[in-house]
């Protein structure tokens, strides 16, 4: 929303004591989970079907989702991979340190460690710094956050240097604003 200056307002929840999980909340996401807009009549939930929406809505969708029907897919795919390995993986990590949840961490590591390499690869061989095509494109919307706070989650970027140029490339940008750091965040490493 700031990269295309889509004026919004934040109502946050009171996660801590269980204030997503109200009636209220349920009717606004049956899977009770943040995050959730609500736009004139349209109230939506899930993180990517939020971005698409609001660039279909709002922004110049050949840019952001891909200018032809391989980009597109290509776009379409990290947004898999979001919703997947970042979420089963790095995210994983962090919401066990960060808010103490249980996490079966030989497999989030295992996870974790494949992402990294296939997405350093991928990198690697990217005629941009950026996941698909030239520019920012959703993809890198979608991959950002929690690959940028995957220290957070005791997972180190140190060994992934296009990685960490994809990141700067993000945070480079126009009107970039960054998710906010956990109180115990870890500096990137
Ligand atoms: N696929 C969903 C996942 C949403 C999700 O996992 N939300 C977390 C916070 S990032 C949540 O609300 N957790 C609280 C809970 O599940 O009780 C998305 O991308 O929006």
């Amino acid at each position: 929303m700031a990269l295309n200056a889509i004026p919004f307002e934040t109502v946050e929840p009171d996660m801590a004591n269980g204030e997503h999980k109200s009636e209220h909340f349920g009717s606004l996401n049956v899977f009770k989970q943040v995050p959730v807009i609500t736009d004139g009549d349209v109230t939506l939930a899930d993180s990517n079907a939020i971005l698409v929406y609001l660039i279909h809505a709002y922004a110049e969708s050949d840019y952001w989702l891909g200018k032809d029907a391989k980009e597109k897919s290509l776009v379409q795919r990290w947004l898999s991979v979001s919703a997947g390995e970042l979420a089963r993986g790095p995210a994983a990590a962090r919401l066990e340190y960060v808010f103490g949840a249980t996490i079966h961490e030989p497999a989030v590591l295992e996870v974790s460690a494949t992402l990294l390499s296939n997405m350093e690869a991928h990198l690697a061989n990217s005629a941009s710094s950026f996941l698909v095509g030239s520019h920012v494109t959703a993809a890198d919307i979608a991959m950002y956050s929690y690959m940028a706070h995957a220290p957070e989650g005791g997972i180190s970027l140190s060994n992934f240097p296009h990685i960490n140029n994809w990141l700067k490339a993000i945070e480079n940008l126009d009107n970039f604003v960054p998710m906010p750091a956990s109180d115990i965040a870890a500096a990137r490493v």
